[in-house]
């Protein structure tokens, strides 16, 4: 992966000295600590308040000889319950793509989940932009961006991951979209395109250099995390199509194809991976 920005481990360790260093504290400071700890932060699941889970069977689609080295990264994008049919921004068949991450979960060593993790009032709400509804677009001081229903407030069951997607203690978790005045399709760069999440140092300081992409959605955040990964990162980038879905606004579809395309990103089916 590409040039090193400030790691993630740096801004945790900022968090928790300062933790460490005054012993006696107010509560709010601590929520502080916490919030500094995830601000550009790869959190293990304790420093993240997520239990590991089992999730459902993994789908049997994977050839037996597909088998991850310590170079090959999983990036499973945004699992959580509003995204899921029923949620607030629901993604048409967003649970059928959670047997097939399931088994990829298991091959890799290298997991990154990343959550989509707003504060209330988030400037990509619709609900904050007098005359606006979800899925009109409005221009952002960084540029055009969809406006959306509320959706994966932090610390509510929305913002959840599935109760059925698998999450082995090894897991990492990448927030984003946590800044109210700038929203983050991709994992690596939020929407300003500038400000990094921290992901790309975590996967260069363990050496990663293929990210293989799941989860949803296929035409904002997995579309944006692939290119990312592929044309400002310098990683290989292979998304797994029948492990992603999309939301489907007007030309998203088409738009995200055209992207991938151009920025690289390989596309194959769960059971065409091979090592
Ligand atoms: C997403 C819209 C808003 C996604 C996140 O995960 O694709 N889409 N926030
Ligand atoms: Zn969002």
């Amino acid at each position: 992966m590409c040039h090193i920005s400030p790691t993630s481990k740096e801004t945790i360790d900022e968090g928790l000295s300062v933790f460490f260093v005054f012993g006696v504290i107010t509560s709010a400071f601590i929520t502080h600590a916490g919030a500094m700890a995830s601000r550009s932060a790869v959190l293990s699941l304790a420093e993240a308040g997520i239990s590991p889970q089992v999730g459902a069977p993994p789908a049997d689609v994977l050839d037996p000889s597909f088998a991850p080295s310590e170079r090959d990264g999983l990036l499973v994008i945004d699992v959580q319950t509003d995204f899921m049919p029923g949620g607030a921004l629901e993604v048409p068949g967003g649970t059928e793509v959670i047997p097939i991450v399931n088994a990829l979960v298991r091959r890799f060593e290298h997991v990154v989940l990343s959550q989509d993790w707003h504060p209330p009032k988030h400037s990509s709400f619709a609900s904050q932009h007098e005359g606006k509804s979800p899925y009109d677009e409005t221009q952002m001081p960084y540029g055009a961006q969809t406006l959306w229903p509320d959706h994966c407030v932090q610390n509510t069951p929305g913002s959840a991951f599935h109760a059925d997607l698998a999450i082995p203690a090894r897991a990492r978790i990448c927030r984003k979209g946590f800044r109210s005045a700038i929203d983050s399709y991709s994992a690596f760069f939020e929407n300003d395109r500038v400000t990094g999440t921290g992901l790309q140092a975590h996967f260069q300081e363990l050496g990663v250099t293929t990210v293989y992409v799941v989860g949803v959605a296929y035409d904002f955040c997995v579309r944006f995390s692939c290119e990312d990964a592929a044309a400002r990162c310098g990683a290989t980038a292979v998304l797994v199509k029948d492990a992603t879905r999309a939301v489907g606004l007007p030309g998203s579809v088409e738009a995200a194809a055209k992207g991938l395309e151009q920025a690289g990103v390989r596309i194959v089916n769960a059971a065409e991976l091979r090592s």
